[in-house]
């Protein structure tokens, strides 16, 4: 017998004591536009979708067409749920916020529509990463303090990464849980429930073509992977799609990183909508989040786009980096 996301998400609710439907209402909105943007990828090559859209976004960065598709998809789906207070996104500047009062317009909703898209061109896996906070009372706080809260206070989190298979993940802070979507009924199906990330991996991931201007730690700590150190020979592994890269991280065990870079002394990845719900999922799973400094799910946010250093991964190999010690 079959388990779909929203059977499971209702059972869910009911442990987040978010009875009133809501919550699986929204979450709904968040499946059904990463089921349009699956559809739109896999024959991106036939449809013209594939290539620049000719702008720019706030991140500077050359938005795909597929970017700003997979945006409007999420803008839209989500927009049309009267639960959502605002919506973040990586494609836009500023939240896009909703008159909907504090009883009605519970949570905000913060993502990256399509992580890595620069590698659709060249039919490398991609991602959508989301992020759910609820508003605060008004009398803790406007909507903007309600957005800028730290990944401890997030009610859910997830990614969907669109390879071989769609894979969608995603955790209320009862396990990480994995679904497939079978493209036959157009459903995801639980395939993974309490995902586990092994103890110890085999992996270690990260462009070490910045290893020249990372802080000297992260250089003693790879040659440390690499020497053996912590009992068993490690393998690169680096496909330079955050989500896919995490994804196999979760499977698998091992470590990811991007550690601070001369270009980017406060690390490339976005906070919000990046570092946070994976380090749900990390920990939800039994791994391991951090900036280097402290627990990635611990820093205060001070801007949407905040960027962070991110290292995730299998306790042996975070606790080698974080506290030292190899054997
Ligand atoms: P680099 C993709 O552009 C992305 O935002 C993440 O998906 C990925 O982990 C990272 O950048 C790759 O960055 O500097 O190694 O190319």
């Amino acid at each position: 017998m079959i388990t779909t996301v929203q059977q499971h998400i209702l059972q869910q609710q009911q442990e987040i004591s978010e009875a009133s439907g809501r919550f699986s209402w929204l979450l709904s909105g968040i499946t059904l536009a990463t089921k349009m943007v699956e559809a739109k990828i896999r024959t991106a090559g036939l449809n013209d979708a594939l290539g620049a859209f000719g702008q720019t976004n706030v991140q500077g960065e050359q938005q795909q067409k597929l970017d700003v598709y997979a945006n409007l998809a999420l803008l839209h789906c989500l927009g049309l749920r009267d639960s959502v207070a605002a919506l973040v996104s990586e494609e836009d500047e500023e939240p896009v916020t909703f008159d909907r009062s504090v009883e009605t317009g519970k949570y905000i909703i913060v993502f990256d529509p399509l992580d890595g898209s620069s590698n659709i061109d060249v039919n490398v896996n991609v991602g959508t990463i989301f992020s759910v906070l609820r508003r605060l009372p008004a009398s803790e706080g406007d909507l903007q303090a309600s957005i800028l809260q730290p990944g401890h206070a997030q009610v859910a989190a997830g990614y969907v990464v669109y390879g071989p298979s769609t894979v969608l993940v995603y955790t209320t802070g009862h396990g990480a849980h994995a679904f497939t979507l079978d493209p036959t009924i157009g459903a995801y199906v639980l395939t993974n429930e309490n995902m586990r990330m092994p103890e110890q991996g085999s992996y270690y991931s990260v462009n070490e073509s910045n290893a020249a201007t990372w802080p000297k730690e992260y250089r003693e700590y790879i040659d440390q992977l690499r020497s053996g150190a912590l009992g068993r020979q490690y393998s690169s592994r680096y496909i330079g799609s955050l989500v896919a890269d995490f994804h196999r991280t979760l499977l698998k065990g091992g470590v990811f990183l991007y550690p601070p870079t001369l270009e980017q002394p406060a690390g490339k990845l976005r906070l919000m909508y990046e570092a946070n719900p994976l380090a749900f999922i990390a920990e939800q799973a039994g791994g391991m989040a951090s900036s280097g400094k402290g627990r990635i799910l611990d820093i205060k946010p001070e801007g949407i786009h905040q960027r962070t250093p991110l290292i995730v991964g299998s306790k042996r190999e975070m606790e080698a980096l974080l506290h030292g010690g190899s054997q």
